[in-house]
C-alpha cells in the first residue's frame, strides 16, 4: 500500500521536477494529483518518465480530505492560503516557498543535517523546505561542523536564472538570442540585463542594504544546522540556465586540515567530492544538472585565520534546492511517521 500524493503548482519549474523525482525514487505513490492554478486546468502532464499522463486540477476546488502528502511548490501566497486548508483536511504539507519556514512551529528539514527536526511536524501538519543556495551549503557544512565546530561562514553564490521560475529561463534564452541577431534585449523579470551579466540582487532590498535571498542563508543556515554560526551571504545571479554554485569560506573553532576535511567530506551523505586540484578536476554547474548529490571541490586551507577552509560548492537547484529534498522529506516522513503497509 502507497500515499495518496498531491503536487501544488505541479506545472511549474519544482512542480515538474518533483514528479520527475517521484518516479525516479520510486516514491510509493498509490495515487498522484497535479494541483495548480485555474489557468491549468484540464491540461495534461507527464507524471515524470513514468508513461503516464496527468490531468490538471484547479486548487481553487481541490478537496485534499483523504490524501496524505502534498508537496507545495506554488509559492508563498498559494502556501499562505491552501497548506492550512491541506493540514486541517489531514494530509501533510511539505511547502517549497519561504512562508513558513522562519515559523518555531513548523520544523525546516534537511534529511542528511537535522532529520530529528522533522518529529515536531504534528504542530502544524507543514514542514518546510528551505530555499536553494541555504540546502546545499548546510550539506556541505554539516559533516565539517560535527568535526570541528563552525564559527563563521563568508559566502558569495553564483545563482542560476532557474531560481527566478521558467520565466527567468526565458529572459536569459531571449536577450542572448537578441544580442546575437542586434535586437533590443529589455530586462522584464530581473532589474539588469543578464545575458552576459552578473546581478548582485536576488529577492527584494532589506533596511540594512542585504537583500532577503542574503537574509535567508543567515537565518536558514542558523535554524537546520546551529544558531550560533554567524554567516554573511552576498547573493548573485549569473547567466547559468540550471545549478547553483557557491563559494564558502568557514572559520572553525577546532583544527582542520584541508586533507581532513576532504576525507570527511567523501564518506558524508549526500556530497560528492570531486577534488583533483588540477585542470577541469572541479565540478561546473553545467555538470550536475538533474543530479542529486551536492558537488564539493577546491577545498583549501585559508591561512588569514588560525582555522579556516575555503571550498567551491555546486548543485542542481532544482534538485537537491527543491524538489528532491521535498521528496527526501516526505521519504522521512513516512519512514518514522507514516508508515504504510
Ligand atoms: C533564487 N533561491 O535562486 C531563489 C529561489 O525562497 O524558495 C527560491 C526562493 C525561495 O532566485
Amino acid at each position: 500500500m502507497g500515499y495518496r500524493v498531491v503536487v501544488v503548482g505541479a506545472t511549474g519549474n519544482v512542480g515538474r521536477e518533483m514528479l520527475n523525482v517521484l518516479v525516479e525514487r520510486e516514491f510509493p505513490c498509490d495515487e498522484v494529483a497535479a494541483v495548480a492554478s485555474s489557468r491549468s486546468q484540464g491540461s495534461e502532464i507527464d507524471f515524470g518518465e513514468s508513461g503516464k499522463m496527468l490531468k490538471v486540477r484547479n486548487i481553487e476546488h481541490f478537496d485534499f480530505a483523504g490524501w496524505d502528502i502534498a508537496l507545495f511548490a506554488a509559492g508563498s501566497d498559494i502556501a499562505k492560503t491552501y497548506a492550512p486548508k491541506a493540514a486541517a483536511a489531514g494530509c501533510v504539507v511539505i511547502d517549497n516557498s519561504s512562508f513558513y519556514r522562519m515559523d518555531p512551529d513548523v520544523p525546516l528539514i534537511v534529511p542528511e543535517v537535522n532529520p530529528d527536526a522533522i518529529d515536531g511536524y504534528k504542530a502544524k501538519m507543514i514542514i518546510a523546505n528551505p530555499n536553494c543556495s541555504t540546502a546545499q551549503m548546510v550539506v556541505a557544512l554539516k559533516p565539517l561542523h560535527d568535526a570541528a565546530r563552525i564559527k563563521r561562514v563568508v559566502v558569495s553564490t553564483y545563482q542560476s536564472v532557474s531560481g527566478a521560475g521558467k520565466q527567468g529561463m526565458d529572459e536569459l534564452f531571449e536577450q542572448s538570442r537578441n544580442i546575437f541577431v542586434g535586437d533590443p534585449s529589455v530586462p522584464v523579470k530581473f532589474t539588469k540585463q543578464i545575458a552576459f551579466n552578473v546581478i548582485p540582487h536576488i529577492d527584494s532590498f532589506l533596511d540594512d542594504g542585504s537583500t532577503k535571498e542574503e537574509w535567508k542563508m543567515v537565518v536558514e543556515t542558523k535554524k537546520i544546522l546551529d544558531p550560533k554560526i554567524k554567516v554573511t551571504a552576498t547573493c548573485v545571479r549569473v547567466p547559468v540556465f540550471v545549478g547553483h554554485s557557491e563559494s564558502i569560506n568557514i572559520e572553525f573553532e577546532d583544527e582542520i586540515s584541508a586533507e581532513q576535511a576532504q576525507d570527511i567530506l567523501r564518506e558524508a551523505p549526500g556530497i560528492m567530492l570531486i577534488d583533483k586540484r588540477e585542470d577541469g578536476g572541479y565540478v561546473t554547474p553545467i555538470e550536475c544538472v538533474g543530479d542529486g548529490a551536492t558537488y564539493v571541490s577546491r577545498v583549501r586551507e585559508d591561512p588569514t585565520v588560525e582555522s579556516g577552509l575555503s571550498l567551491w560548492c555546486v548543485s542542481d537547484n532544482l534538485r537537491k534546492g527543491a524538489a528532491l529534498n521535498a521528496v527526501q522529506i516526505a521519504e522521512l516522513l513516512g519512514r518514522r511517521h507514516l508508515k504504510k503497509g
